[in-house]
This record gives C-alpha cells, sequence and structure tokens, in this order.
C-alpha cells in the first residue's frame, strides 16, 4: 500500500513523495516514479517485453555502461580520507599553504594499490605499491604520487609503457594475473641494468606488505620547494608508518591471497572503523645544489636514494586517515591523481621521469573518466580558497563532456571589460598565484642519457649490504623463485650476470637455488662503488620495525569447555595492549565455555587461517584439543603460525596440538602468561629452523 506523505529528502531541501516514513520514492534517473520495480511491461502476464518500457531501458542502460576503463597500472586500489597536520614550519623554506603553521590541519584524500595486477586482482602479489595523496589546500589539489618504495625501476618515462607491457599478462596467453614471475618481466627487467636496484627492493620483503598502515611512502623524485623571497631548495618526500615497518613472508603471502584476496582492503576498512587509524609522519629530506653535485649519484636519477644517514629525513607532519569513503566507485575509483598537480610552493625538478609524468597522468584520466571536465567530480573538487566566494576554481573553460557547472553571464573569455557595464567580468590573474622556478636552462636538443646516470649498481649494493641476514635471504629466494617460473634459460642467466655486480655472494647464491652455473659478470658501464650501508633500509631489525600490538590482530582458538578465565585474561590483556582479540573457534555461533557460559566467537577455524592474524593463541580444553587433533584446518592453523614465526601463546591442555603440528620450543612459543609481550614480535631465529632459503 502506498502511502503519500511530502517529506523533504535531504537533498537540497527538495520535496519528495515517500511510500512510508522511511523511504523516498524510487524514480527514473529523470525523476519520473516508478511504480514496480520487479517486472518489464509485458503483453500480458507471460507476453513479449514492450520496447517502450523506459522504466526497464534506463535501469539497464545504465548498468550495461557501469564499468570506466579500470587503470592501466595500479588499478587495484583502496583509499581513505583524512587529515595532514603540519607539526613544523617550513615557513622559511616553502610558501605552501600547508607547511606553513604547525598545528595546521589540510583534508587528504590517499588511495594505496598494486600495480601490476587489475582491479579485481589479489591484495597481496610480490608487488610495488602505489602511495597516492591528494593534499585539499587552500591554494589548490598539490598530488604527492609517490609508492612503497623510494627508486624506480627506469630513469626515463619513455620507458614506461615498455616495462608495464613486459610486467602485466602476456599479450598472447593472458596470464600470468598480478605477479612478475614469468618471462616478458624478467627478460626486460636482465636487459635493462638501471632495473637492478629497483629489483632488489621489488624481491624484498618491502612488496610483501602486511598492512597498507605497515608500509613507508615515497615522492621518489626530488622535487623543489620555493620559498615567498623565491629561493629554492631540492626536497624529496617520506611517509614513516608510525605503526612501525611490517611485512608478511612470502609463503604466508601466498596463503593469504587464496584465504581473502581482500586481505588489505579489508585491513584498512576495519582498522578505520574500530579507530586505529594509520598514521604516518611525513618527513622531508632538505639539500641544496652544493650537496646534489657532491654526491656520488645524480639525484635527477630516480633510481637513486639518498641514505638517510648521510641526509637524515626531518620530521614536519603527520597524516592521519580516519574516514572509510562511502562509496567506492564515486571516491576510490573516481579519484584522479596528476603529479603535475602543483601548488605555490612546491615545484618539479628536472628528473627525466617526472618531467614524463607530468604529462601522462592528465591524458590518462580524460581516457579512464571520459571527459577533461573530471575535476569537476566530488573527489576531485579542489576544496578553494577561503576568499573565493565559495566556488573551488574559477576560470573561463567552458563546456565538455559531462559540464556540471551552469557558469552564468557572457565573461567566458578574459581580457574583458562587461565589468564597466555592471555585468561580471569573471575572475583575473593574482600576482602571487603560482610561478615557476624561473631555473635557468638552455642546451642543444637531444635525446640522450646523462652521463652521470650510468651506475646501475652501486646503490644496488648499498641496498643488499645494509639488509639484516634474514632479509638477504629472503631476497635471494625470492630471486630464486621467481626466476625459477622463467622458462627461457638465456634470460636467467642475463640476469645473474647483472647480479655478478650487486654482490658476488649474492648471485652465488642464487645460482645454487637454480643450479646454474655463475656466468662472467655483465659488463658496466661505471665503476661500481661501496658505499656504506644503510642500516634505514632494514625492516627486520631495523630502526622502524617496532615490537608493539598496538593496531595487531591476536587470533585466539578455542573451542567447547575452554577455560573461561584463560580465554577472558588474554581477550583483556591483547586490549590492554592496544591490539585487536579475534575469537575464534571451530563453530561460531555458541561456545559453550568452562563456567557454563557461552561465547560467540569473532570467526570460524576454515575461514579464518592463522595467515590473517599477527599472532596466534590457543586456548583450549583436553577433550576439544584430542577431537582438533583431527582437524587438518587446526593443526595447519598452529604449523602456520610457527612457520610464520609468529608468537603462540598456549595452555597446557593445547600442547597436543602443537607437537602435531611440529611447534619446537622456542622464546616466540610461551605459556598464556607471557603471550602479550611474546606476540609483539616475530622471530627471525626460528626461520633457520622451519625452512630452507636460498
Ligand atoms: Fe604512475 N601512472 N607512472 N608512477 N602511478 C599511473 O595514472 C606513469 C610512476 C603511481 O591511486 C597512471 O591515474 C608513467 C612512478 C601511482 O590512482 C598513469 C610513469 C611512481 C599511481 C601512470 C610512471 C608512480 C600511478 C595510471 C613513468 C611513484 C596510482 C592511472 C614516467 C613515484 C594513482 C593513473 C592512483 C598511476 C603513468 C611512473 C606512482 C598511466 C608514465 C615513478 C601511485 O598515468
Amino acid at each position: 500500500m502506498t502511502d503519500t506523505i511530502t517529506r523533504p529528502s535531504g537533498n537540497g531541501g527538495e520535496t519528495h513523495q515517500v511510500t512510508d516514513a522511511d523511504h523516498p520514492v524510487l524514480t527514473t534517473n529523470h525523476g519520473t516514479p516508478v511504480s514496480d520495480n520487479q517486472n518489464q511491461l509485458k503483453v500480458g502476464p507471460r507476453g513479449p517485453v514492450l520496447l517502450e518500457d523506459e522504466v526497464y531501458r534506463e535501469k539497464m542502460n545504465h548498468f550495461d555502461h557501469e564499468r570506466i576503463p579500470e587503470r592501466i597500472v595500479h588499478a587495484r586500489g583502496s583509499a581513505a580520507h583524512g587529515y595532514f597536520e603540519c607539526t613544523e614550519s617550513l615557513a622559511d623554506i616553502t610558501r605552501a599553504d600547508l607547511f606553513q603553521k604547525k598545528g595546521q590541519r589540510t583534508e587528504v584524500f590517499a588511495r594505496f594499490s598494486t600495480v601490476a595486477g587489475g582491479a579485481g586482482s589479489v591484495d597481496t602479489p610480490r608487488d610495488v605499491r602505489g602511495f597516492a595523496v591528494k593534499f585539499y589546500t587552500r591554494e589548490g589539489n598539490w598530488d604527492l604520487v609517490g609508492n612503497n618504495i623510494p627508486v624506480f625501476f627506469i630513469q626515463d618515462a619513455m620507458k614506461f609503457p615498455d616495462l608495464i607491457h613486459a610486467a602485466k599478462m602476456e599479450a598472447d596467453r593472458g596470464y600470468p594475473q598480478a605477479a612478475t614471475a614469468h618471462d616478458t618481466f624478467w627478460d626486460f627487467i636482465s636487459l635493462m641494468p638501471e632495473a637492478t636496484h629497483m629489483i632488489m627492493w621489488a624481491m624484498s620483503d618491502r612488496t610483501l606488505p602486511r598492512s597498507f598502515a605497515t608500509m613507508e611512502g615515497f615522492g621518489i623524485h626530488t622535487f623543489r620547494f620555493v620559498n615567498a623571497e623565491g629561493k629554492s631548495t631540492f626536497v624529496k618526500f617520506h611517509w614513516k608508518p608510525r605503526a612501525g615497518l611490517a611485512s608478511t613472508i612470502w609463503d604466508e603471502t601466498v596463503k593469504i591471497a587464496g584465504a581473502d584476496p581482500d586481505f588489505q582492503r579489508r585491513d584498512l576498512f576495519e582498522r578505520i572503523g574500530r579507530g586505529d587509524y594509520p598514521e604516518w609522519d611525513l618527513g622531508v629530506q632538505l639539500f641544496d645544489e652544493d650537496f646534489a653535485n657532491s654526491q656520488p649519484y645524480d639525484v635527477l636519477d630516480a633510481t637513486k636514494i639518498i641514505p638517510e644517514e648521510v641526509l637524515p629525513v626531518r620530521i614536519v607532519g603527520k597524516m592521519v586517515l580516519d574516514r572509510y569513503p562511502d562509496n567506492f566507485f564515486a571516491e576510490t575509483e573516481q579519484v584522479a591523481f596528476c603529479p603535475s598537480h602543483m601548488v605555490p610552493g612546491i615545484d618539479h625538478s628536472n628528473d627525466p621521469l617526472l618531467q614524463g609524468r607530468l604529462f601522462s597522468y592528465q591524458d590518462t584520466q580524460i581516457k579512464r573518466l571520459g571527459s577533461t571536465n573530471w575535476h569537476q567530480l566530488p573527489i576531485n573538487q579542489a576544496k578553494g580558497r577561503a576568499d573565493a566566494a565559495g566556488c573551488p576554481f574559477l576560470n573561463m573553460q567552458r563546456d565538455g563532456h559531462m559540464q556540471m557547472q551552469v557558469p552564468k553571464g557572457r565573461a567566458n573569455y578574459e581580457p574583458n571589460s562587461l565589468h564597466l557595464a555592471g555585468e561580471p567580468g569573471g575572475p583575473r590573474e593574482d600576482p602571487n598565484g603560482f610561478k615557476s622556478y624561473p631555473a635557468e636552462e638552455s642546451g642543444p636538443k637531444l635525446r640522450i642519457r646523462a652521463e652521470s646516470f650510468a651506475d646501475h649498481y652501486s646503490q644496488a649494493r648499498l641496498f643488499w649490504r645494509s639488509m639484516d641476514p634474514a632479509e638477504q635471504a629472503h631476497i635471494a629466494s625470492a630471486f630464486v623463485f621467481e626466476l625459477s617460473k622463467v622458462s627461457l634459460p638465456h634470460i636467467r642467466t642475463t640476469m645473474l650476470a647483472n647480479l655478478r655486480n650487486v654482490d658476488d655472494e649474492l648471485a652465488q647464491r642464487v645460482a645454487d637455488g637454480l643450479a646454474m652455473d655463475l656466468p662472467a659478470a655483465a659488463p658496466t658501464s661505471a665503476p661500481v662503488i661501496d658505499m656504506a650501508p644503510s642500516p634505514a633500509l632494514r625492516i627486520v631489525r631495523g630502526p622502524r620495525e617496532k615490537h608493539t600490538l598496538e593496531g595487531r590482530t591476536v587470533g585466539i582458538l578455542f573451542a567447547d569447555g575452554t577455560d573461561r578465565e584463560e580465554f577472558d585474561s588474554v581477550v583483556a590483556a591483547v586490549k590492554a595492549a592496544g591490539g585487536h582479540p579475534l575469537t575464534i573457534a571451530p563453530k561460531v555461533g555458541s561456545v559453550p565455555l568452562s563456567d557454563g557460559s557461552n561465547v560467540t566467537a569473532d570467526a570460524q577455524l576454515f575461514g579464518q587461517p592463522s595467515v590473517t592474524v599477527d599472532a596466534c593463541a590457543v586456548i583450549l580444553a583436553e577433550s576439544a584439543c584430542a577431537k582438533l587433533l583431527k582437524e587438518a584446518a587446526a593443526v595447519q592453523w598452529v604449523m602456520d603460525a610457527f612457520g610464520h614465526l609468529k608468537a603462540i601463546g598456549h595452555n597446557d591442555a593445547a600442547k597436543p596440538l602443537l607437537d602435531k603440528a611440529g611447534v619446537e620450543p622456542d622464546e616466540g612459543v610461551t605459556d598464556l602468561e607471557r603471550f602479550v609481550d611474546a606476540a609483539k614480535q616475530r622471530y627471525w631465529n626460528r626461520e633457520q629452523h622451519v625452512r630452507t632459503l636460498a
């Protein structure tokens, strides 16, 4: 029965007819009320469908067009809203509005992504992660479109289409999806020595982040800050996760992909939901021309870092992500980043990779979003200057596909004198607006790579020699795994020849893992130098590996008859340490505990393997343990926790399950009392006992 009441829709104060107190009337896209949303218009109850059914045709027509082209790279992404807060004024270095005043906040939208896979691919392949942040400053949008690795595969944007073609699924067979372990990727990498530094990072645990909240971000390129006097300072941007750096290990990551393809997206959603907001410090490395000239590499070369030990990272702000998008498509999918979006006080350098990006992103947004008016989509709109009379952007650009604005008056050109006749004359230039830094440039036009870009191995060596032994073993093993998937032996040989220039021991370990002979080292175009190792590059036992439970999830496996006191005390202790207890039982509905009370489990054993949590507690009654000994999922739950170097806390009655899973005593295997402290870290020393690495 339709009860027609007129009430505000909450949308611009218009009124709609509603069928009851809760629901506004369903209408077509053009506002016509719909009487039946269940059936097409037919001739008689069993007759043919009529073409005149506009309600059906409009609905299906819209549905047919609901997909837009996915991003050619970084298609798989997750995002969140939040704010940036300036914690140290940089007013003497840059006039950028967001860095002027300590405590000043600027709205942000951050999107994290993998690179190679399609929009529906898993969250956890071995892949670089995009780390793109849109700052809605009062002087326009600044997009810092970075990655979670501080260097890139190539030096010149001209090679980007080749790199991406080689990395994505192979052209004839359409696989592999979201994986670099295949011929064409390694063919390209083996023939591009400049990719060697980045491939070391790609084979490290950096490409297996546990959570977006536990990875670093980097602007990669050298940019410029420009202050009010017009003085320029070079700058590199760093995001440092307040939760500390944490990655998974390879076997774990592979299993997460099956257990929960949305692992990182879910983690972002749930963290924000429970108030564990992901937070990063924003750091800058500031330097001048003299410093740049004193370094044994070119600061315009995106395959190079400036080690933090040489030039410390100065923390100037923090970012907090505290709101998940309301609508995935409208926000996460339609957000469009462009490194060319600069604001007064921030400018580009001549890095040829950055310069190439300045064109590509604008171009791709027009293709993807279908119109030059993509800046009018709510997520992309500038928030506007305080003095802009409510309009965030004002200029004489007009029309085009999907124009959302209805500009008034005749002033769609400038200069004009219409204001003299009392008509609005439109906006005018501001002498304090964006000005490019007037760098002196001259020289012949050339397609050439600078000599100063010729050293492709010194920093790859620096990276390798900076790693903890556990990380070195992961890197060597990752090379073995990936190159084992390469079917053309000459590609492996070329890669081994490149690796010899990085470090002979690394090359030997990879060759041994592949059961291949070591070839001669590849020729180099510049001498390889030994730079001082940089401990800041480590995750394992590095300065940013944080032993904590804050923001981390502890899986608690329990079953019928579990001791109520033990259960409650572990849950309480995990919470007290800032962790998130996730209770897991063979059946979710209602689990009877020792005291006759019942508990509803958060998750069911088969659906929540231990790869999805950071540490594991096993609290069982003897009879339940005896049953679980015959349950492969329970044995695997414990076996994986051990194999993935996680802390395992258990009561006495659970010991037979641990024994069956092959758990051997070490400092990470504890009773329930010591468990919460033990749960704050992984046990790297255990690895040599549980798997053979290269
Ligand atoms: Fe991108 N990149 N890229 N890239 N990139 C895109 O733009 C491109 C590079 C990065 O969450 C595309 O909107 C070229 C470096 C991120 O929406 C495209 C070159 C870095 C994202 C494009 C690079 C990045 C993109 C595809 C070589 C780290 C996702 C969709 C010169 C500093 C942003 C889109 C998001 C996306 C081009 C290299 C980061 C095609 C030509 C280096 C995080 O425009």
